[in-house]
């Protein structure tokens, strides 16, 4: 297939537009508030494998929508910059001896080429790159503002931590019980570390989700995370006389009447106290296995229930029953008061633990067979005294009414959320600016000595002894205490990789400020992001901590909005295929045959079954942009991308369509290369010009490429039928099809002679007149006599012509009071009513 010179017009263009500085945004204060956009892309960490096809999806979507945005007269802010402090530089540094700043510089430097080559239209001026000193001097000074505000604290709470990445990790970090890095399974361990108060904002960063306009799914996971629960905290004294009592959290003080026994968490401050000399042995020996195993192990509701008896007991405070208190681990110290007051018949992991260990099970809720299972409905209850015969929220209400007036209970309300761990025992992040004064205690480093650089060290390596590689540089970590002057030493924990990704946007901004993280003017001038496009794994994570650090700066009064970003958009994952033999392994690409329709292994001849697979690298169906821009074009990828489906959708790559697409531009240059007229277009084509026009436009706004390019290649395929290029056509399709296919459109508008970048030239407008679809005039008619005219599209059926017909009652005056006895309906033509009377 011959192709167009997009090999010539791609570098062409790219050069233009950066040498003109095409995409340079200012604040122009002449341009009114509803006229400023910014568009935003989640930047990438640049590893070392370079970019993957899933990064252009969202840039060539927000690069569509900020085109479109410019040629309707808006001022965007759209820029690109580097995620680039993490692990995976560190690991890839220590595997291959070169530091991580160079392998990094190196990665930041073939991105850059990569994006490049795709034509997007970023002011590349705003670039910003998070391992920089000038960047994390800021992420460094809002730490410290974290700190002055009591939102940093130092804890020594078991964490999460993975033995492979030899560091503790967040909750939000491990997934299913494993480190979301490495795979590694995550251990609990105590260790020192820095910890951020995100709990202190539960409750606004749950409350503000409601005026984002982000996907159901992603706040849905933002709400499950931080998991807001309303119940009460009741009061159960010890029993025989002991001294003391213990506090349960519980959503469903209503079932009280049903609570059976105790449980406390194997940790919990009170089983030494409570435990009985004669169960000693058995609690201390539970107590020390229950520790080896992670949060999942132990909440995980497919498992076998364990637990130990105390010897202790409490008091019912609403009937005065003894109950046993046992300890078990699917009770977690984090959560609630670390104790619960089990009721078996209504809650499945107390029903499987009362079973196994024979302790009774009170019905107090109607509805359901509780010798087989908890019932978890609502009511009516039963067995409860003043409660029996209401539903669940009366006796909610009735209950905590009745505790507060015992001072045995009040209302509560508790997050899952968990205070964010912040310090990594690793080197390639931003040192934490705080020095161990030993007469001064905890002393921020002065803002003014800000930045604090990272030293450069001999070895990466983490000690794996909860130290990060900083600790053994005595030149570094020994420093006079900034308040007293004495001998002191600094923090050499580092800061986790979601750092400099939590304000990022904000320095975009200003990216040069070097006396603020931006100036307060700009950030009024451009928040909060308008649009973000990204995809969903870091629904709980960046989007998570970037939004509790946004929510600080606010109420410091540094920014403008209590939300960061406005819109968030979450893109499809490109996936690839992948072939699966009938034990269900995977064949890499490279070892499968096509034979007419089957896949077959090629040294077996097993027929495979051809399935849907993430790219990998061991599957060798990775595909690579740069041999996609070399073999097509950027445009050609830009628009195939696109072209795939719906954006939030995930679809298989699939180089055919790419092929499809690259045909449609091929046409496109066809059309661009006739001998071009002045004269006027068969109506026909202007028709469809109009119709393609408010298409294209409306489509391009809501961002449903896929359909817009549709429409385009209607067009053309009518166009191509013409041996002339018509200017009248040819012109304003050029301009819809650049935001889409930018070199190819430039380089056809200067075709027909323009002298400047058709990025601000203004989006053709259509008339709706001509967009609409051809219509026809029918007559509305009684007993055969006109009474009046309907316009309507074309071909509209019988059906709908009669509803119309009686629609605005155009025939009242005729039809009041008679009997109509016949309707008879011609499309395009008619409707007769035959009345009578
Ligand atoms: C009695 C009860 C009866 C409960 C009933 C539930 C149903 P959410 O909704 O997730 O907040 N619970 C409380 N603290 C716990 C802890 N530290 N570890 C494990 N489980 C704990 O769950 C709250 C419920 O989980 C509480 O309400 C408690 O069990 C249990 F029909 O109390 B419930
Ligand atoms: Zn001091």
């Amino acid at each position: 297939m011959s192709s167009y010179p997009y090999q010539e017009i791609e570098p062409k263009w790219q050069a233009y537009w950066e040498e003109k500085k095409t995409f340079r945004a200012v604040e122009d204060e002449s341009i009114p508030a509803e006229k400023r956009r910014y568009v935003l892309d989640m930047f990438p960490y640049p590893s070392g494998a370079g970019l993957h096809v899933g990064h252009p999806e969202g840039y060539t979507a927000t690069d569509i929508y900020c085109r479109y945005l410019r040629m309707n007269g808006y001022n965007v802010l759209h820029p690109m910059g580097y995620d680039s402090f993490g692990l995976p530089a560190e690991n890839y540094a220590i595997k291959t001896g070169q530091p991580p700043r160079t392998t990094t510089e190196k990665n930041i430097e073939n991105f850059t080429k990569q994006i490049k080559s795709l034509g997007f239209s970023y002011d590349w001026d705003r670039c910003v790159e998070t391992h920089t000193p000038e960047y994390y001097r800021w992420t460094q000074w809002i730490f410290l503002k974290l700190f002055e505000k009591g939102l940093a604290y130092e804890s020594e709470m078991p964490i999460n931590w993975c033995g492979d990445c030899k560091t503790g990790l967040a909750n939000e970090e491990v997934k299913d019980g494993k480190c979301e890095r490495c795979g590694h399974i995550v251990e609990r361990r105590n260790l020192r570390q820095w910890v951020l108060k995100i709990t202190q904002y539960a409750e606004e960063l749950l409350a503000d989700l409601e005026g984002l306009d982000w996907t159901d799914s992603v706040k849905a996971m933002q709400r499950n995370w931080i998991g807001r629960s309303e119940g009460a905290n009741v009061t159960f004294d010890l029993a025989d006389g002991k001294e003391g009592s213990i506090e349960v959290y519980t959503t469903r003080p209503d079932t009280l009447f049903g609570a059976t026994y105790m449980v406390l968490a194997p940790e919990h401050p009170l089983v030494a106290k409570i435990t009985t000399p004669d169960q000693k042995s058995a609690v201390e020996e539970y107590i020390e296995a229950a520790a080896r195993k992670s949060d999942l192990e132990r909440t995980d509701l497919a498992k076998d229930k364990s637990g130990v008896f105390t010897g202790a007991y409490a008091i019912n405070p609403v009937n005065g029953a003894k109950v046993p208190v046992w300890i078990s681990d699917y009770i977690l110290i984090s959560y609630g008061t670390g104790a619960i007051m089990a009721v078996p018949a209504h809650d499945q992991r107390d029903w499987e633990f009362a079973t196994k260990f024979e302790l009774p099970i009170i019905e107090v809720l109607q509805g359901g067979d509780v010798t087989q299972e908890a019932f978890t409905g609502d009511g009516p209850h039963v067995n409860s005294e003043y409660l029996n015969g209401l539903g669940k929220a009366e006796a909610i209400a009735a209950i905590i009414e009745k505790l507060e007036a015992q001072k045995k209970g009040f209302k509560t309300v508790n997050y899952k959320l968990r205070d964010w761990n912040f310090s990594r025992q690793r080197y390639w992040g931003e040192p934490i600016p705080l020095v161990h004064c030993p007469h001064c205690g905890i002393v921020p480093v002065p803002e003014d000595q800000l930045p604090l650089t990272l030293p450069e060290v001999k070895s990466y390596e983490p000690s794996g002894t909860g130290e990060s590689p900083l600790a053994v540089i005595d030149e570094w970590v020994n420093t006079p205490c900034p308040k007293c002057g004495e001998a002191a030493k600094r923090e050499t924990n580092t800061m986790p990789q979601w750092a400099g990704s939590c304000w990022y946007y904000l320095r975009y901004i200003d990216p040069k400020n070097t006396t603020a993280f931006a100036d307060k003017d700009k950030i009024d001038y451009w928040m909060p992001v308008d649009l973000y496009i990204g995809g969903t794994e870091h629904a709980v994570l960046h989007l998570l901590y970037s939004r509790f650090w946004h929510k600080v700066l606010y109420e410091l009064g540094l920014v403008n909005t209590k939300e960061p970003f406005q819109r968030l958009v979450n893109q499809g994952m490109i996936t690839s295929f992948a072939y699966m033999r009938s034990n269900k392994t995977l064949v890499p690409v490279d070892e499968v045959e096509q034979k007419g329709d089957d896949f077959v292994e090629t040294a077996t001849g097993e027929k495979l079954e051809q399935v849907v697979a993430k790219m990998s690298k061991s599957l060798k169906n990775v595909i690579n942009p740069d041999d996609i821009i070399r073999d097509f074009g950027a445009d050609s990828m830009r628009m195939y991308e696109m072209f795939m489906g719906p954006l939030e959708v995930s679809m298989p790559w699939q180089t055919q369509g790419l092929a499809g697409v690259h045909r449609f531009l091929n046409r496109v240059w066809d059309v661009a290369k006739r001998e071009m007229t002045e004269a006027e277009p068969p109506k026909a084509l202007v028709k469809l010009l109009h119709k393609t026009l408010k298409k294209v436009g409306t489509d391009t706004s809501s961002l449903d490429f896929n359909t817009a390019i549709a429409q385009m290649m209607i067009f053309i395929n009518d166009v191509y039928k013409e041996k002339q290029c018509f200017r009248q056509l040819w012109e304003p399709f050029v301009l819809i099809l650049a935001p889409y296919a930018p070199h190819l459109a430039e380089e056809m508008w200067e075709m027909l002679g323009h002298s400047e970048t058709l990025a601000y030239a203004p989006y053709p407008a259509w008339d709706d007149a001509l967009a609409a679809d051809d219509e026809k005039t029918v007559v509305l008619q009684i007993n055969g006599k006109v009474r009046a005219k309907i316009t309507v599209p074309a071909g509209t059926s019988k059906e709908d012509l009669l509803v119309l017909a009686e629609k605005d009652n155009l025939l009242s005056k005729w039809l009041d009071g008679k009997e109509v006895v016949k309707k008879i309906a011609v499309p395009d033509r008619l409707v007769n009513f035959v009345v009578k009377g």
